[in-house]
């Protein structure tokens, strides 16, 4: 695991994240599971015949659970005229961090082939406590829309066409296993 380090060199933070382990991947997918604003990582393991088998990986990030998260904003487009799940748009965010420009430039997509990402974008912003401009390129129609001054922190839904944004309110998910002495493995469990 490779963690940009603004834009100047990669860190290898495998160890110091806890991702390292030794079996085969097959798919891996970034994607805010628990729905609490920072993304966590599926990982598909194993290979496709039975003797290769592995359990599947789930990585819930703890980022915000200390109190000093950095702000964020997830959003969801969808097309009217282009396709409804707004693939192929180009968002341009631009805010100002520790007074200093920067520019965050997204695809919709879904991110690969065996590990798919979801299709609404999850855009981290460091400190930045809000954005400045949002810029969607609407490669069908040649269009541009343009959001000024969004506040962080939530998920804003965007239709092609329309100037509102729509806030949605979506609830945070306990990914956490339950402690409770009352949770029994499976009778087949093999250790
Ligand atoms: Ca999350
Ligand atoms: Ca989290």
């Amino acid at each position: 695991m490779f963690r940009n380090k603004e834009g100047e060199f990669f860190q290898d933070v495998t160890t110091a994240g806890g991702f390292g382990n030794i079996q085969k991947g097959h798919a891996v997918s970034f994607a805010d599971l628990d729905q609490d604003g920072d993304q966590d990582i599926y990982v598909v393991m194993g290979g496709a015949n039975s003797g290769d088998m592995y359990p599947n990986l789930l990585f819930e990030n703890p980022y915000d659970r200390d109190g000093t998260a950095n702000n964020w904003l997830t959003l969801v487009i969808e097309g009217t005229i282009s396709n409804k799940k707004a693939i192929g748009v180009r968002v341009t965010v631009t805010y100002e961090e520790n007074g200093k420009a920067r520019n965050i430039v997204r695809d919709v997509n879904s991110g690969g082939s065996f590990g798919c990402s979801p299709f609404r974008l999850e855009i981290g912003l460091g400190k930045a406590s809000f954005v400045e401009r949002i810029e969607i390129f609407w490669p069908v129609t040649g269009k541009t829309q343009t959001f000024k001054n969004v506040s962080t922190n939530q998920f804003m839904k965007i239709i092609e066409g329309d100037p509102e944004l729509y806030p949605l309110k979506i609830p945070v998910i306990d990914l956490r296993l339950s402690t409770s002495s009352e949770y029994t493995l499976p009778k087949d469990h093999v250790h």
